[in-house]
């Protein structure tokens, strides 16, 4: 079984400082590093203003970084060969013909998108990264990325937005609109808020109508619980289409049933809106996933309120309503595959309390919420699973809620 590692943040660090010390042969000013995240339940209801209940990984991405007297942005990463450069004043130009090519287009972005904030002009850096987030598997690799740029940019510029909640709530808007807008992938916002806004040991309850946040202690440990995290290693791209499609069929029902987000439906009585006959069934599967999952984002929010209160935790109940969660995106989203089910319905019946597709879909990672005896059991069942049904092999991550971008 392949177990996938996070760095120390000692590790990471000093991984981080060779590249740059190497590459670019001076010391840089400074280090920093965000993480990537799961989403316990609320999949696909950020950009339809709904709540999401993300935790920060443990696993970071970590950049170093030193101004330059100039414009020019030098890139190298440790997953790849070469020193790649952009100059901000170039960014301005991309559009779907002429994009950033690949992963700089999430450094440069988060530049572009604080300038046209009202926060720059910002100096040209050089740029060293590593990361220990998997690439591709759902867990918010470019988030990541974008967060701890966003956090070297703050402290190079001394800018000061990463020292409150407000701050970081605007370098959340500035990493979605480079993530929109320059790496050209439509995307909703809680990962980056996530990165930059959880809280070691918590969970957030993400209300993305107004971008508030409320931080739940999130401790399995003590209940006896573990999150299993399974990389699927099945093909993931948020930009391939599908992603943008889904979020096209919110609007476009939205629309129909006269509200400017799905949010706004009320649970009980938006199947006799006049406009709810008129859409087709593909559209009302999509609502009725929207509507329900934020209901049931909402009592797992509850459920872990009360708990913390009154000492005595749902957890079945918390355990069938992240089932319930991935049943919907199965068969009335549409965004789950072979691989996902599988690890869901593998986990589930090897006794887990729950178990759910993470993140965006159409492949990527999915979790479990077993009991600590359980774990080592319910993994090798998967990996057994999977190898029988010829898929990829799975990685596996061990996670606990960490501390945000820094
Ligand atoms: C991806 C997106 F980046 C998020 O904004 C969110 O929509 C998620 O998919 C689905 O919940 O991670």
């Amino acid at each position: 079984m392949i177990t996938k590692d996070a760095f120390t943040l000692d590790e990471g660090a000093a991984k981080v400082h060779s590249l740059f010390v190497e590459t670019f042969q001076a010391l840089p000013d400074a280090v920093h590093s965000a993480p990537g995240r799961v989403n316990v339940i609320g999949e696909h209801t950020d950009y339809n203003g709904g709540y999401a209940l993300p935790l920060a990984l443990p696993h970071r991405t970590y950049v170093a970084v030193s101004k330059r007297d100039d414009r020019l942005v030098r890139l190298i990463s440790a997953q790849e060969s070469g020193v790649r450069e952009v100059n901000l004043d170039e960014v301005d130009t991309f559009d779907s013909q002429n994009p950033v090519a690949g992963w700089p287009a999430y450094v440069v972005g988060v530049a572009w998108a604080l300038e046209k904030a009202g926060y720059g002009p910002f100096p040209g850096i050089d740029i060293a990264v590593d990361s220990s987030v998997p690439f591709g598997a759902g867990l918010s690799s470019s988030a990541a990325l974008e967060c701890a740029v966003a956090a070297a940019w703050d402290t190079l510029t001394e800018t000061g937005l990463l020292a409150t909640d407000e701050g970081r709530a605007e370098l959340v808007k500035a990493c979605v609109k480079a993530e929109n807008q320059i790496a050209g992938a439509p995307t909703g916002g809680m990962d980056q808020a996530a990165s930059l806004r959880c809280q070691e040991g918590h969970v957030i309850l993400l209300d993305c109508r107004d971008q508030s946040v409320k931080h739940l202690p999130f401790d399995l440990a003590k209940a006896g619980l573990e999150l299993l995290v399974v990389d699927t290693r099945a093909p993931h791209a948020l930009v391939d289409g599908q992603y943008a499609a889904r979020r096209q069929a919110c609007e476009e029902a939205a629309q129909a049933l006269g509200v400017s987000l799905l949010v706004e439906l009320s649970a009980d009585t938006y199947q006799e809106l006049p406009g709810w006959a008129s859409l087709s069934e593909v559209h009302q599967a999509r609502v009725r996933h929207v509507v329900s999952e934020i209901a049931r984002t909402a009592e797992f929010a509850e459920l872990l309120h009360k708990g913390e209160e009154s000492g005595e935790f749902a957890w079945e109940r918390l355990g069938q309503l992240m089932n319930e969660s991935h049943d919907s995106l199965r068969f009335d989203y549409e965004v789950t595959c072979p691989e996902l089910d599988l690890m869901v319905e593998t986990a589930r019946a090897n006794g887990a309390l729950g178990a759910r597709m993470t993140g965006g879909g159409f492949g990527g990672s999915a979790i479990a919420l077993v009991s600590s005896e359980d774990g080592v059991k319910i993994s090798a069942a998967i990996a057994e699973a999977f190898a029988a049904a010829g898929f990829n092999e799975p990685h596996f991550l061990q996670v606990s809620p960490s501390a945000p971008a820094f």
